[in-house]
């Protein structure tokens, strides 16, 4: 059955992989599947046809068949359960990988967007700088604390899974900050996901789109 996701039409991240079907992408190039790819702008997205497989109006969506999904994690989750190498088989090993999955999603990913948000929606106040500064330690700890877990290993637990593929996308977000220059040991390891084929395909695919809107003169 044909696997359709979707993405932004126009990336307001250029052609930089910081949007979600980044890692529905390179989840799909892990596990082998062939996909298509709808693209939808900013108007199509809040439309009643766009609503209808995503209710908050935003990307990446799913379809397979008649299953529609929604939710980045709920949609790599899917495809980790139903194809090879994203999950371990051992049980317990697949329990662990999942929670590295949610810890990236939800442990981690809060404090970073925190920043984005602060950027986009606060750069301009008086206080920003000041805010920054405990939006910034709060991302500190956070990465100091993956960074002491990670250790010397190359990944988080044994081999590459999804949490891997979550955490690294998540952490990839702070690219440019300087923040993840702090941690030597994240750097390497985000570089690791980066070097794997699965990852090069899918970012060259995502990045195409861009590039085909800018050839268009659009
Ligand atoms: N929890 C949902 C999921 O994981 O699927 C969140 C989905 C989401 O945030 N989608 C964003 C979206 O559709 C795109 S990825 N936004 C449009 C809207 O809400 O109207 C977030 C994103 C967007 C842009 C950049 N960037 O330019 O760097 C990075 C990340």
């Amino acid at each position: 059955m044909t696997i359709t996701i979707t993405a932004f039409e126009r990336s307001p991240d250029r052609g930089k992989g910081l949007a979600r079907d980044m890692r529905v992408r390179w989840a799909l190039e892990e596990a082998g599947q062939p996909y298509d790819v709808r693209l939808v702008s900013f108007k199509t997205m809040k439309e009643h046809a766009h609503l209808a497989l995503q209710p908050f109006g935003q990307i990446p969506t799913y379809e397979e068949g008649d299953l529609a999904l929604f939710e980045s994690g709920a949609i790599i989750l899917h495809i980790a359960l139903n194809h090879g190498g994203l999950l371990p088989d051992d049980a317990n090993a697949r329990a662990r990988a999942i929670t590295w999955m949610f810890a990236a999603i939800s442990t981690m990913e809060p404090v970073i967007v925190d920043r984005e948000t602060a950027r986009y929606q606060e750069g301009k106040e008086a206080w920003y700088e000041e805010r920054l500064a405990y939006v910034n330690d709060r991302i500190r700890k956070r990465l100091g604390e993956l960074s002491k877990r990670l250790g010397d290993a190359d990944w988080l637990d044994g081999n590459f899974t999804a949490g891997d593929l979550q955490m690294i996308s998540v952490l990839l977000r702070l690219e440019g900050s300087s923040l993840l220059e702090e941690y030597p040991n994240l750097c390497a390891y985000i570089a690791r996901g980066q070097a794997r084929p699965a990852f090069k395909r899918a970012f060259e695919a995502q990045k195409a789109v861009f590039l085909a809107v800018s050839a268009g003169g659009q």
